[in-house]
């Protein structure tokens, strides 16, 4: 790291309520970034920004969020709760916003946003003119060891009255929004985005991605569930949006065992890439070369409830044992083990389950096995003859 900067700087524990703003760490130079600074909780405390009605942070016509930082290095964002963010004009708000000069070739080592719950955020403008809502936001810049590490997010109760129609409003998880970020990674790992909007006339999407020649994407072992009710004409709404059909992201991305779920298919689709729509999953798996999220599927998540994206013990669901192992993301939102957890007794736990929640459910098979084998041909040979195949 660069000598002089600010750095190990801690913030526990902390409430913040009835505030136009949350957090914001803010480096006042893109080339000398900050070092190690925290934000989270410790011990049996909490980090609560938002009080427990919407409006209680923003709630102005200026742009709002729970936390925001600027040319952080090595910076951590962890088992934060940031709940009733509002904003009344044609602004953003953002949950939590980790924000870099995406041209800047200064490394930001590794960031890590985790465990946190990011819910009921809101933007009330009609206006058309785009003014997003953001579940969780990161910019890298543009150096290889730039990574960024997303993982065991709750995102859901994210809404926007916004009346444009071109571009997404409402966004879940938004990776490299402002470009560049050349060859720096995004890992985007166990997280579950639940989208359920009312009344609402514009686009939205659980994941996306800004640009495709720029950063490189892991997303893997995600839910991204819209339940979306039917809209009309161009207020459409995904899973995922990426801008072209080559790669989610630049050479090297890849993404897969996600749950991507559409509830209502009209005006519903499993993603976008470009400026096609790709309704079912297969559609979305079959416009990339090679195909993507092979190993995907789609099923309602079945959490608790719209306020609780926990997962109930005991039912039967794809998302059990449905992961990839992750090395060193060994336990969920909860501090549960995984695969897991430990004490599961219905026969899952072989494998870590899909989302942020590690639960004990019944494992459901549904992804048919890959059989090839090859013709016999004509032969003269009257000895016994093996027929190969392979699974
Ligand atoms: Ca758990
Ligand atoms: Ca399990």
């Amino acid at each position: 790291m660069i000598s002089g900067t600010n750095r190990n700087n801690k913030y526990y524990n902390i409430t913040i309520q009835n505030v136009y703003n949350g957090i914001y760490l803010l480096s006042g130079s893109s080339t000398l970034t900050d070092a190690g600074n925290e934000i989270g909780t410790i011990d049996d405390g909490a980090t609560v920004i938002g009080a427990g009605s919407p409006g209680s942070i923003g709630n102005g016509s200026q742009a709002t969020w729970g936390i925001r930082t600027f040319a952080q290095g090595n910076l951590k964002i962890f088992n934060c709760e940031i709940k009733n963010v509002t904003c009344t004009g044609i602004n953003s708000v953002d949950g939590i916003f980790v924000d870099n000069n995406s041209f800047s070739p200064v490394s930001t080592d590794t960031t890590r946003i985790y465990n946190n719950k990011v819910y009921n955020l809101l933007n009330s403008n009609t206006s058309p003119t785009s003014h997003r809502v953001y579940g969780i936001r990161v910019n890298n810049p543009a150096n290889i060891s730039s990574v960024s590490m997303i993982y065991n997010n709750f995102i859901y109760g994210l809404n926007n009255a916004s009346a444009n129609t071109s571009s997404r409003q409402l966004i879940g998880i938004y990776a490299q929004e402002s470009g560049n970020g050349l060859n720096s990674v995004h890992n985007i790992l166990f997280n579950s985005v639940r989208l359920s909007p009312s009344g609402i006339s514009c686009q939205n999407s659980c994941f996306e991605l800004g640009t495709t020649s720029g950063a490189v994407l892991q997303i893997y072992n995600n839910i991204f569930s819209n339940f979306t009710s039917a809209q009309t004409g161009n207020a459409r709404h995904y899973c995922m949006v990426t801008p072209s059909g080559s790669y989610p992201g630049n050479a090297g991305s890849t993404s897969d065992h996600n749950d991507l779920y559409i509830a209502n298919a009209v005006n519903g689709f499993t993603g976008l890439t470009g400026t096609t729509n790709r309704a079912t999953l297969a559609n979305w798996k079959n416009a990339f070369t090679p195909n993507q999220d092979v190993s995907s599927f789609s099923q309602d998540p079945g959490i608790i409830s719209s306020t609780d994206l926990h997962i109930a013990a005991g039912i039967n669901t794809q998302l059990e044992s449905g992961s990839l192992n992750i090395s060193g993301l060994e336990f969920d939102i909860d501090s549960d083990t995984r695969p897991g957890p430990s004490g599961s007794t219905n026969g899952g736990g072989t494998f870590p389950d899909v989302g942020a929640d590690e639960f004990d459910g019944i494992p459901v098979d549904n992804i048919p096995p890959s059989i090839s084998y090859s013709l016999l041909q004509n032969s003269s040979s009257i000895s016994a003859r093996v027929f190969q195949m392979s699974l």
